[in-house]
Protein backbone atom coordinates (compact mmCIF):
# COMPACT_ATOMS: atom_id res chain seq x y z
CA UNK A 1 0.00 0.00 0.00
CA UNK A 2 1.11 3.43 -0.54
CA UNK A 3 0.95 4.65 3.34
CA UNK A 4 -1.38 7.17 2.96
CA UNK A 5 -1.05 8.15 6.35
CA UNK A 6 2.04 8.64 6.70
CA UNK A 7 2.92 10.40 2.86
CA UNK A 8 3.35 14.26 3.71
CA UNK A 9 0.35 16.19 2.92
CA UNK A 10 -0.02 18.86 0.66
CA UNK A 11 0.06 22.60 1.32
CA UNK A 12 -2.16 22.73 5.03
CA UNK A 13 -1.41 26.73 5.84
CA UNK A 14 -3.71 29.26 3.16
CA UNK A 15 -1.43 30.04 -0.31
CA UNK A 16 -1.14 33.45 -1.49
CA UNK A 17 -4.50 35.20 -1.43
CA UNK A 18 -6.04 35.83 -4.71
CA UNK A 19 -9.36 36.98 -3.44
CA UNK A 20 -7.90 39.99 -1.18
CA UNK A 21 -7.56 41.37 -5.02
CA UNK A 22 -11.43 41.63 -5.47
CA UNK A 23 -12.74 42.74 -2.32
CA UNK A 24 -15.06 45.58 -3.41
CA UNK A 25 -16.49 42.34 -6.30
CA UNK A 26 -19.16 40.90 -5.13
CA UNK A 27 -19.76 36.91 -2.68
CA UNK A 28 -19.93 35.11 -6.16
CA UNK A 29 -16.60 36.09 -7.77
CA UNK A 30 -14.71 36.45 -4.44
CA UNK A 31 -15.95 32.76 -4.10
CA UNK A 32 -14.92 31.60 -7.61
CA UNK A 33 -11.72 33.20 -7.19
CA UNK A 34 -10.80 30.27 -4.71
CA UNK A 35 -11.96 27.56 -7.27
CA UNK A 36 -8.87 27.71 -9.01
CA UNK A 37 -6.29 26.98 -5.74
CA UNK A 38 -7.88 24.40 -5.20
CA UNK A 39 -8.42 22.97 -8.64
CA UNK A 40 -4.38 23.40 -8.97
CA UNK A 41 -3.81 22.19 -5.09
CA UNK A 42 -4.97 18.69 -6.64
CA UNK A 43 -3.23 18.81 -9.89
CA UNK A 44 -0.10 19.55 -7.88
CA UNK A 45 -0.49 16.89 -5.82
CA UNK A 46 -2.21 14.17 -8.57
CA UNK A 47 1.36 15.57 -10.98
CA UNK A 48 3.64 14.48 -7.34
CA UNK A 49 2.33 10.56 -8.01
CA UNK A 50 4.49 11.38 -11.67
CA UNK A 51 1.22 10.92 -13.62
CA UNK A 52 1.40 11.63 -16.83
CA UNK A 53 0.75 14.35 -18.97
CA UNK A 54 -1.83 13.71 -20.86
CA UNK A 55 -3.37 12.47 -17.51
CA UNK A 56 -2.74 15.61 -15.78
CA UNK A 57 -4.81 17.58 -19.01
CA UNK A 58 -7.37 14.93 -18.34
CA UNK A 59 -8.05 16.00 -14.66
CA UNK A 60 -7.82 19.44 -15.03
CA UNK A 61 -10.30 19.28 -18.01
CA UNK A 62 -13.06 17.16 -15.66
CA UNK A 63 -12.58 19.84 -12.94
CA UNK A 64 -12.86 22.42 -15.06
CA UNK A 65 -15.59 21.41 -17.18
CA UNK A 66 -17.72 19.84 -14.10
CA UNK A 67 -16.79 21.75 -11.06
CA UNK A 68 -17.40 25.41 -11.56
CA UNK A 69 -20.29 27.00 -14.23
CA UNK A 70 -23.52 26.20 -11.71
CA UNK A 71 -25.04 28.76 -9.44
CA UNK A 72 -23.36 27.83 -6.63
CA UNK A 73 -25.95 28.41 -4.09
CA UNK A 74 -25.31 25.31 -1.99
CA UNK A 75 -21.34 26.23 -1.71
CA UNK A 76 -22.13 30.02 -1.42
CA UNK A 77 -24.75 28.83 1.73
CA UNK A 78 -21.25 27.50 3.33
CA UNK A 79 -19.85 30.85 3.32
CA UNK A 80 -22.68 33.04 4.05
CA UNK A 81 -24.20 30.36 7.23
CA UNK A 82 -20.87 30.33 8.54
CA UNK A 83 -20.30 34.50 8.50
CA UNK A 84 -24.00 34.85 9.54
CA UNK A 85 -23.17 32.56 13.05
CA UNK A 86 -20.04 33.96 13.50
CA UNK A 87 -21.53 37.21 13.20
CA UNK A 88 -18.97 39.24 11.96
CA UNK A 89 -16.47 39.25 8.65
CA UNK A 90 -13.99 36.52 8.46
CA UNK A 91 -10.71 36.70 8.59
CA UNK A 92 -8.78 35.55 5.69
CA UNK A 93 -7.76 32.59 7.21
CA UNK A 94 -11.48 31.45 8.40
CA UNK A 95 -12.50 32.92 4.73
CA UNK A 96 -10.53 30.46 3.31
CA UNK A 97 -11.47 27.45 5.20
CA UNK A 98 -15.53 28.46 4.92
CA UNK A 99 -15.12 28.68 0.87
CA UNK A 100 -13.20 25.46 0.44
CA UNK A 101 -16.08 23.47 2.34
CA UNK A 102 -18.27 25.38 0.04
CA UNK A 103 -16.12 23.83 -3.20
CA UNK A 104 -16.65 21.04 -1.09
CA UNK A 105 -20.62 20.57 -1.45
CA UNK A 106 -19.88 21.92 -5.10
CA UNK A 107 -17.50 18.73 -5.91
CA UNK A 108 -19.84 16.70 -4.34
CA UNK A 109 -22.84 18.21 -6.97
CA UNK A 110 -20.40 17.60 -9.51
CA UNK A 111 -20.14 14.45 -8.80
CA UNK A 112 -23.74 13.87 -8.36
CA UNK A 113 -24.51 15.31 -11.70
CA UNK A 114 -21.82 13.71 -13.82
CA UNK A 115 -23.28 10.54 -12.99
CA UNK A 116 -27.32 11.77 -12.87
CA UNK A 117 -26.80 12.88 -16.57
CA UNK A 118 -25.72 9.33 -17.50
CA UNK A 119 -28.20 7.51 -15.37
CA UNK A 120 -31.18 10.18 -17.19
CA UNK A 121 -29.59 10.15 -20.26
CA UNK A 122 -29.50 14.07 -20.26
CA UNK A 123 -28.25 16.30 -23.20
CA UNK A 124 -27.26 19.34 -21.84
CA UNK A 125 -26.28 20.93 -18.79
CA UNK A 126 -24.84 24.32 -17.30
CA UNK A 127 -25.90 25.35 -20.90
CA UNK A 128 -22.83 22.71 -22.44
CA UNK A 129 -23.25 19.02 -23.46
CA UNK A 130 -23.55 16.50 -20.66
CA UNK A 131 -20.19 15.81 -19.74
CA UNK A 132 -20.33 11.74 -20.71
CA UNK A 133 -21.22 13.02 -24.12
CA UNK A 134 -18.09 14.82 -24.91
CA UNK A 135 -16.21 13.21 -27.81
CA UNK A 136 -13.86 10.84 -26.15
CA UNK A 137 -15.28 10.70 -22.47
CA UNK A 138 -18.06 7.86 -22.57
CA UNK A 139 -18.30 5.57 -19.64
CA UNK A 140 -14.86 7.18 -18.23
CA UNK A 141 -17.30 10.23 -17.05
CA UNK A 142 -17.63 6.82 -14.14
CA UNK A 143 -14.52 7.33 -12.75
CA UNK A 144 -14.18 11.40 -13.77
CA UNK A 145 -17.28 11.40 -11.25
CA UNK A 146 -15.56 9.24 -8.69
CA UNK A 147 -12.53 11.49 -8.68
CA UNK A 148 -14.94 14.78 -8.30
CA UNK A 149 -15.95 12.85 -4.78
CA UNK A 150 -12.67 11.66 -3.85
CA UNK A 151 -11.23 15.05 -4.28
CA UNK A 152 -13.25 16.28 -1.59
CA UNK A 153 -11.69 13.39 0.88
CA UNK A 154 -8.03 14.44 0.33
CA UNK A 155 -9.01 18.43 0.25
CA UNK A 156 -10.86 17.80 3.29
CA UNK A 157 -7.69 15.94 4.99
CA UNK A 158 -5.08 18.61 3.84
CA UNK A 159 -6.81 21.34 5.56
CA UNK A 160 -8.81 20.42 8.17
CA UNK A 161 -7.32 17.16 9.38
CA UNK A 162 -6.09 19.17 12.92
CA UNK A 163 -9.28 20.90 13.55
CA UNK A 164 -11.56 19.59 16.57
CA UNK A 165 -14.33 19.15 13.81
CA UNK A 166 -12.30 17.41 11.09
CA UNK A 167 -14.05 14.24 11.92
CA UNK A 168 -17.53 15.61 12.13
CA UNK A 169 -17.68 17.12 8.50
CA UNK A 170 -16.17 13.79 6.92
CA UNK A 171 -18.98 11.97 8.27
CA UNK A 172 -21.24 14.43 7.50
CA UNK A 173 -19.93 14.44 4.28
CA UNK A 174 -20.31 10.51 4.01
CA UNK A 175 -23.28 10.19 5.41
CA UNK A 176 -25.14 12.92 3.28
CA UNK A 177 -23.64 10.78 0.17
CA UNK A 178 -25.41 7.99 1.17
CA UNK A 179 -28.69 9.51 1.80
CA UNK A 180 -28.71 10.94 -1.77
CA UNK A 181 -27.71 7.75 -3.30
CA UNK A 182 -30.99 5.85 -1.25
CA UNK A 183 -32.48 9.04 -3.19
CA UNK A 184 -31.21 7.86 -6.35
CA UNK A 185 -32.00 4.51 -6.09
CA UNK A 186 -36.25 5.04 -5.47
CA UNK A 187 -35.89 8.03 -7.74
CA UNK A 188 -34.82 5.85 -10.56
CA UNK A 189 -36.72 2.53 -9.87
CA UNK A 190 -39.90 4.37 -9.23
CA UNK A 191 -39.28 5.36 -13.21
CA UNK A 192 -38.48 2.41 -15.01
CA UNK A 193 -37.88 2.78 -18.76
CA UNK A 194 -39.86 0.26 -19.87
CA UNK A 195 -42.89 -0.30 -17.80
CA UNK A 196 -44.82 3.09 -17.14
CA UNK A 197 -47.52 2.69 -14.52
CA UNK A 198 -48.57 6.13 -13.30
CA UNK A 199 -51.18 4.29 -10.44
CA UNK A 200 -47.69 3.80 -8.90
CA UNK A 201 -46.99 7.47 -8.46
CA UNK A 202 -48.21 9.65 -5.44
CA UNK A 203 -47.38 13.04 -3.88
CA UNK A 204 -46.35 10.91 -0.74
CA UNK A 205 -43.38 8.78 -3.15
CA UNK A 206 -42.47 12.03 -4.59
CA UNK A 207 -41.66 13.68 -0.82
CA UNK A 208 -39.70 10.76 0.20
CA UNK A 209 -37.50 10.50 -3.47
CA UNK A 210 -36.76 14.40 -3.43
CA UNK A 211 -35.79 14.48 0.28
CA UNK A 212 -33.11 11.95 0.43
CA UNK A 213 -32.08 12.56 -3.32
CA UNK A 214 -31.79 16.28 -3.17
CA UNK A 215 -32.76 17.94 0.10
CA UNK A 216 -29.99 16.71 1.83
CA UNK A 217 -27.15 17.16 0.34
CA UNK A 218 -28.29 20.52 -1.43
CA UNK A 219 -29.42 22.24 1.97
CA UNK A 220 -28.79 20.56 4.96
CA UNK A 221 -25.03 19.62 4.20
CA UNK A 222 -24.09 23.53 3.71
CA UNK A 223 -25.69 24.41 7.10
CA UNK A 224 -24.64 21.63 9.41
CA UNK A 225 -21.13 22.12 7.64
CA UNK A 226 -21.30 25.88 8.65
CA UNK A 227 -22.57 24.93 12.41
CA UNK A 228 -19.99 22.37 12.69
CA UNK A 229 -17.04 24.76 11.71
CA UNK A 230 -18.85 27.40 14.03
CA UNK A 231 -18.35 25.27 16.88
CA UNK A 232 -22.46 24.51 17.37
CA UNK A 233 -22.84 21.60 19.56
CA UNK A 234 -24.90 18.98 19.40
CA UNK A 235 -27.62 19.99 22.42
CA UNK A 236 -27.84 23.14 23.98
CA UNK A 237 -29.76 24.02 27.68
CA UNK A 238 -31.26 26.86 27.60
CA UNK A 239 -31.18 29.21 30.68
CA UNK A 240 -34.88 27.95 31.68
CA UNK A 241 -33.56 24.69 31.36
CA UNK A 242 -35.01 22.92 28.31
CA UNK A 243 -32.47 21.07 25.63
CA UNK A 244 -32.82 21.00 22.11
CA UNK A 245 -30.08 19.65 19.13
CA UNK A 246 -29.47 22.71 16.92
CA UNK A 247 -28.69 20.07 13.74
CA UNK A 248 -32.21 18.36 14.10
CA UNK A 249 -33.84 21.97 14.39
CA UNK A 250 -31.84 23.19 11.11
CA UNK A 251 -32.76 19.82 9.42
CA UNK A 252 -36.26 20.29 10.37
CA UNK A 253 -36.52 23.86 7.88
CA UNK A 254 -34.14 22.47 5.39
CA UNK A 255 -35.49 19.71 4.81
CA UNK A 256 -38.86 21.13 3.77
CA UNK A 257 -36.68 23.87 1.72
CA UNK A 258 -35.10 21.39 -0.19
CA UNK A 259 -38.54 19.51 -0.52
CA UNK A 260 -39.71 23.23 -2.47
CA UNK A 261 -36.39 23.52 -4.12
CA UNK A 262 -37.12 20.20 -5.71
CA UNK A 263 -40.42 20.69 -7.32
CA UNK A 264 -39.19 24.03 -8.10
CA UNK A 265 -36.68 21.49 -10.42
CA UNK A 266 -38.98 19.52 -11.46
CA UNK A 267 -41.53 22.81 -12.55
CA UNK A 268 -38.65 24.12 -14.61
CA UNK A 269 -37.60 20.63 -15.74
CA UNK A 270 -41.34 21.43 -17.99
CA UNK A 271 -41.61 25.09 -17.78
CA UNK A 272 -38.01 26.58 -18.19
CA UNK A 273 -36.26 26.78 -21.08
CA UNK A 274 -33.26 25.43 -21.84
CA UNK A 275 -31.55 28.45 -22.03
CA UNK A 276 -32.57 29.57 -18.87
CA UNK A 277 -32.62 26.25 -17.26
CA UNK A 278 -29.38 25.47 -19.03
CA UNK A 279 -30.65 21.83 -19.57
CA UNK A 280 -32.72 20.23 -21.52
CA UNK A 281 -35.45 18.69 -19.38
CA UNK A 282 -36.07 14.65 -19.45
CA UNK A 283 -38.80 14.19 -16.43
CA UNK A 284 -41.58 13.36 -19.19
CA UNK A 285 -39.17 11.12 -21.58
CA UNK A 286 -37.63 9.34 -18.34
CA UNK A 287 -41.13 8.81 -16.69
CA UNK A 288 -40.09 10.49 -13.85
CA UNK A 289 -42.35 10.66 -10.43
CA UNK A 290 -41.66 14.40 -11.09
CA UNK A 291 -44.10 17.02 -8.87
CA UNK A 292 -45.66 17.79 -12.07
CA UNK A 293 -47.21 14.54 -13.00
CA UNK A 294 -48.47 13.78 -9.58
CA UNK A 295 -50.65 17.23 -9.72
CA UNK A 296 -51.50 16.79 -13.05
CA UNK A 297 -52.62 12.81 -11.95
CA UNK A 298 -54.90 14.53 -8.91
CA UNK A 299 -56.67 16.87 -10.87
CA UNK A 300 -56.75 14.92 -14.69
CA UNK A 301 -60.79 13.98 -15.93
CA UNK A 302 -60.82 10.27 -17.14
CA UNK A 303 -60.19 11.47 -20.27
CA UNK A 304 -56.93 13.00 -19.73
CA UNK A 305 -55.51 10.67 -17.40
CA UNK A 306 -55.99 8.30 -20.75
CA UNK A 307 -54.24 10.61 -22.77
CA UNK A 308 -51.37 10.70 -20.21
CA UNK A 309 -51.27 7.11 -19.79
CA UNK A 310 -50.77 6.76 -22.98
CA UNK A 311 -48.17 9.05 -23.89
CA UNK A 312 -45.69 9.62 -20.44
CA UNK A 313 -42.80 8.16 -20.37
CA UNK A 314 -41.88 7.38 -23.89
CA UNK A 315 -38.94 8.41 -26.03
CA UNK A 316 -41.09 10.16 -28.57
CA UNK A 317 -40.83 13.90 -29.03
CA UNK A 318 -44.64 13.95 -30.09
CA UNK A 319 -45.73 12.35 -27.10
CA UNK A 320 -43.82 14.26 -24.56
CA UNK A 321 -45.53 17.62 -26.32
CA UNK A 322 -49.22 15.63 -25.60
CA UNK A 323 -48.47 15.59 -22.39
CA UNK A 324 -47.33 19.34 -22.07
CA UNK A 325 -50.55 19.98 -23.75
CA UNK A 326 -52.44 18.02 -20.89
CA UNK A 327 -50.26 20.12 -18.24
CA UNK A 328 -51.29 23.72 -20.14
CA UNK A 329 -55.06 22.24 -19.73
CA UNK A 330 -54.66 21.40 -15.93
CA UNK A 331 -53.16 24.86 -15.21
CA UNK A 332 -50.05 23.25 -14.04
CA UNK A 333 -48.59 26.44 -14.02
CA UNK A 334 -51.28 28.30 -11.88
CA UNK A 335 -51.10 25.24 -9.39
CA UNK A 336 -47.29 25.70 -9.02
CA UNK A 337 -47.33 29.36 -8.34
CA UNK A 338 -50.29 28.68 -5.81
CA UNK A 339 -47.89 25.88 -4.20
CA UNK A 340 -45.09 28.10 -4.33
CA UNK A 341 -46.75 30.85 -2.14
CA UNK A 342 -47.59 28.39 0.21
CA UNK A 343 -44.48 27.18 0.38
CA UNK A 344 -42.84 30.16 1.17
CA UNK A 345 -45.37 31.07 3.65
CA UNK A 346 -44.83 27.36 5.67
CA UNK A 347 -40.80 27.66 5.63
CA UNK A 348 -40.84 31.30 6.81
CA UNK A 349 -43.11 30.46 9.69
CA UNK A 350 -40.96 27.42 10.00
CA UNK A 351 -37.49 29.86 10.48
CA UNK A 352 -39.93 31.97 13.04
CA UNK A 353 -39.70 28.86 15.43
CA UNK A 354 -36.04 29.10 15.74
CA UNK A 355 -35.17 30.49 19.45
CA UNK A 356 -32.04 32.58 19.55
CA UNK A 357 -31.43 32.46 22.85
CA UNK A 358 -27.83 31.95 24.23
CA UNK A 359 -27.57 28.45 25.63
CA UNK A 360 -27.12 28.73 29.53
CA UNK A 361 -22.76 27.78 28.42
CA UNK A 362 -22.45 30.32 26.05
CA UNK A 363 -21.90 28.42 23.47
CA UNK A 364 -23.11 29.99 19.95
CA UNK A 365 -26.54 29.33 18.58
CA UNK A 366 -28.04 28.57 15.51
CA UNK A 367 -29.54 32.19 13.70
CA UNK A 368 -32.90 32.93 11.66
CA UNK A 369 -30.88 34.58 9.32
CA UNK A 370 -29.45 31.18 8.05
CA UNK A 371 -32.05 30.31 6.89
CA UNK A 372 -34.01 33.16 5.82
CA UNK A 373 -30.69 34.08 3.54
CA UNK A 374 -31.38 30.38 1.72
CA UNK A 375 -34.45 30.95 1.51
CA UNK A 376 -34.06 33.96 -0.61
CA UNK A 377 -31.45 32.31 -2.90
CA UNK A 378 -33.76 30.33 -4.00
CA UNK A 379 -37.55 31.92 -3.85
CA UNK A 380 -39.25 32.82 -7.20
CA UNK A 381 -35.91 30.89 -9.51
CA UNK A 382 -36.26 30.74 -12.75
CA UNK A 383 -32.82 28.97 -13.12
C1 LIG B 1 -31.62 15.83 -8.74
O1 LIG B 1 -32.35 15.07 -9.64
C2 LIG B 1 -30.82 14.90 -7.91
C3 LIG B 1 -29.52 14.69 -8.08
C4 LIG B 1 -28.77 15.44 -9.12
C5 LIG B 1 -28.79 13.72 -7.21
C6 LIG B 1 -28.18 12.62 -7.99
C7 LIG B 1 -27.64 11.61 -7.09
C8 LIG B 1 -26.73 10.67 -7.36
C9 LIG B 1 -26.29 9.74 -6.30
C10 LIG B 1 -26.13 10.54 -8.70
P1 LIG B 1 -32.64 15.51 -11.14
O2 LIG B 1 -32.28 14.37 -12.03
O3 LIG B 1 -34.01 16.06 -11.20
O4 LIG B 1 -31.63 16.71 -11.41
P2 LIG B 1 -31.49 17.45 -12.81
O5 LIG B 1 -32.87 17.96 -13.18
O6 LIG B 1 -30.55 18.60 -12.51
O7 LIG B 1 -30.96 16.45 -13.77
MG1 LIG C 1 -32.03 12.33 -11.79
MG1 LIG D 1 -31.24 14.45 -13.90
MG1 LIG E 1 -34.81 17.62 -12.56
Amino acid sequence: AVGLKTSPLSSTPAPTVPWKSTSGQNKRQKFESVFPVLRDELIAHFASKGMPKDAIDWYTRNLDYNVPGGKLNRGLSVVDSVEILKGRSLSDEEYFKAALVGWFVELLQAFFLVSDDMMDQSVTRRGQPCWFRIEGVNLLAINDSFMLESAIYHLLKAHFRKDSYYVDLVDLFHETTYYTEMGQLIDLITAPEDHVDLSKFSLDKHRLIVIYKTAYYSFYLPVAAAMYMCGIPASTTTPNGTTSDPYKLALDILIPLGEYFQIQDDFLDFAGTPEQIGKIGTDIIDNKCSWCINTALAVATPAQRKVLDENYGQKDAAKEKTVKGVYEELKIRDRYRAYEEGAYQKILGLIDTISEEQGSDGSPVLKKQVFKSFLDKIYKRTK
